[in-house]
């Protein structure tokens, strides 16, 4: 029987390589690291708890919990028991949390020992049930862990668990992402799209068993799961895994690696330290950046500085990645490089869907292995984003050049990306328009130096005056902090044009300079 991506993975891994390494915490794990021999032995011991716990093939196994190893190995074990994973931000408020886990009906939430009076009714409403997994954490940020209950349901032996057969077809995550309509959707991914994406990555950026990643990266989105960790597990290398970004701890921890991958944020918060030096990066062999756009004068600092060109490329939440700059090759800054080995990725006429010119800015559309199968429980949404001849209309627009490089020019849907966060204005403005005394609401971003784009908000009030810092108040309950507006602007109206469409565009061109120091 096979497991597809479980084979593909960690199917050949030998045993005794080390794997993860988590330093400066206890975390639940010995000697605070992994080999790949703990890693089948404790996700096997997880996915007989999964199975015993009412885990059947299909079945979500919704998870918001800290970063640590043995996340990585839920992930693994609900792939081994034929379940679906379904990661959640950690910052998500139980308000969000609930329409998750309402809209994929999953047969267990795990949450952190910390949230689970609030989840408790969560989890009961969407007929799930709650398990907690905390990190024995106490030398890492002073409290004291409680385990949870997971790991009490887990038993020391996996007694002969055999993994659930999957196919290439069957499903191995969903992850949420937002949408122009502010209603979250489910992105179904298969075990051939994240397997697919996996090894072409792999191969393509030269990974083996000699690397070792810096992952700093959270692991409920696609950047820090599939590309940083399956890439990993797919070479058989290791991690050096950090609870999140922090310079003294990345700093520290870049002289034992080969490899880096992060957001944007990641490189400008590095070039702003004055212990990041070229003798620092000296030893590394790949930088990484995705998931926002890298401005152009960032790339140059990094190149001035450590005499290495960050290697960006391009991918979303429904397809992984599509396109990457070469790793041997001409790094072109400002692309996002060619499209991936076995994907297609055209650039179109948004209307007729007919391929434009070299040159000519259109929308991106991808096809191939790595494209996922549609979004949960929404066939009219995932009917609408596909083309009759398969393409994903990413809602991307950009340009190809005679190389095949594509330059990502803007976007046809209206999305901020804060710190590699998406961010669906519709969402918020729906929360603020809700509130008492408002009318009407924009939300937009602007230029912002650490995160790239930050959000701001306009409101228009009811009654000719609204008090923002209750508005502030009232989002902190319903949206996760990344997600509400770093200020919020009073206004009469909002700019519109003669069809009465929101001019968003004058609005950022107003605020543009909000952020600058
Ligand atoms: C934290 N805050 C943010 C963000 N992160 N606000 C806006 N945008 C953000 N991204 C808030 C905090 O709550 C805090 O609020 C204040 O901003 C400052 O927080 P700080 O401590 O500076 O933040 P941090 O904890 O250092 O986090 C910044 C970060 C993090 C390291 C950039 O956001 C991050 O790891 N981003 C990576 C996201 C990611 O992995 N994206 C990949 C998605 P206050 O002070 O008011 O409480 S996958 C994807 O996009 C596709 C598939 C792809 O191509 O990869
Ligand atoms: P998500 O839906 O969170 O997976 O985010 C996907 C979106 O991130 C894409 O549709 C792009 O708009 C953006 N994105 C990812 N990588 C890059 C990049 N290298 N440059 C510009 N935008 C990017």
């Amino acid at each position: 029987m096979t497991n597809h991506l479980f084979d593909q993975l960690l199917g050949e891994a030998n045993a005794e390589v080390r794997l993860a390494f988590m330093p400066g915490a206890a975390w639940n794990s010995k000697d605070r690291s992994y080999s790949y021999g703990d890693a089948l032995d404790v996700s096997a011991r997880f996915a007989a708890m999964l199975v015993e716990q009412g885990v059947r093939p299909g079945d979500r196994v919704a998870v918001q919990v800290e970063k640590s190893i043995e996340a990585v190995m839920l992930y693994l074990a609900t792939v081994r028991a034929g379940g679906v994973f379904l990661p959640l931000n950690t910052a998500y408020t139980a308000a969000e949390i609930e329409y998750f886990v309402t809209d994929a009906s999953p047969a267990i939430l795990v949450c952190d020992p910390r949230r689970e009076a609030e989840m408790q009714p969560v989890a009961d409403k969407a007929g799930a049930r709650l398990l907690t997994m905390g990190v024995w954490a106490a030398e890492h940020d002073g409290r004291d862990g409680d385990a949870g209950t997971l790991f009490a349901a887990t038993s020391k032996t996996a007694d002969g668990f055999e993994n659930l057969p999957r196919g290439p077809d069957d499903l191995a995550a969903i992850l949420y992402t937002s949408g122009t309509t502010g209603r979250s959707k489910g992105a179904m991914l298969s075990h051939a799209n994240l397997v697919s994406n996996a090894e072409v990555l792999a191969e393509l950026w030269q990974f083996t068993s000699d690397d070792k990643l810096l992952h700093a990266l959270p692991i409920f989105h696609t950047h820090g799961l599939f590309v940083a960790t399956n890439v990993t597990l797919k070479a058989g290398g290791s991690m050096v895994f950090l609870p999140g970004f922090k310079p003294d701890d990345m700093l520290a921890s870049l002289p034992d690696c080969t490899a880096m991958m992060g957001v944007p944020t990641f490189y400008t918060r590095l070039l702003a330290d004055d212990r990041f030096t070229a003798d620092s990066a000296s030893h590394m062999r790949l930088f990484v950046s995705g998931s926002a756009p890298m401005l152009v004068e960032t790339h140059q600092q990094f190149e001035a500085l450590t005499g290495k060109r960050v290697l960006e490329r391009y991918g979303m939440t429904e397809t992984n990645m599509n396109t990457s700059n070469p790793f041997d090759g001409d790094r072109k800054i400002g692309t996002v490089g060619p499209a991936l080995p076995g994907t297609e990725v055209r650039i179109v006429d948004a209307g007729s869907g007919e391929k434009l010119k070299t040159g000519e800015v259109g929308s991106i559309e991808i096809r191939g292995p790595n494209v996922f199968s549609g979004y949960w429980n929404m066939p009219e949404k995932t009917a609408e984003e596909f083309r009759d001849n398969g393409f994903f209309i990413s809602g991307d627009l950009g340009t190809m050049d005679e190389d095949g490089y594509i330059t990502i020019v803007g976007r046809s849907k209206d999305l901020v990306i804060s710190g590699g966060y998406n961010i669906y204005p519709k969402e918020i403005e729906s929360v603020l328009d809700d509130e008492p005394g408002v009318l009407e609401s924009a939300v937009f971003g602007v230029p912002h130096p650490d995160f790239g784009e930050g959000l701001l908000a306009a409101v228009v009030p009811s009654n000719g005056e609204v008090d923002t810092t209750n508005l502030m108040a009232a989002m902190g309950e319903k949206l996760a902090r990344f997600k509400q507006p770093k200020a919020i602007f009073v206004m009469e109206a909002l700019p519109r044009n003669t069809m009465g469409k929101v001019q968003k565009n004058v609005l950022r061109n107003t605020h543009g300079d909000h952020f600058k120091s």
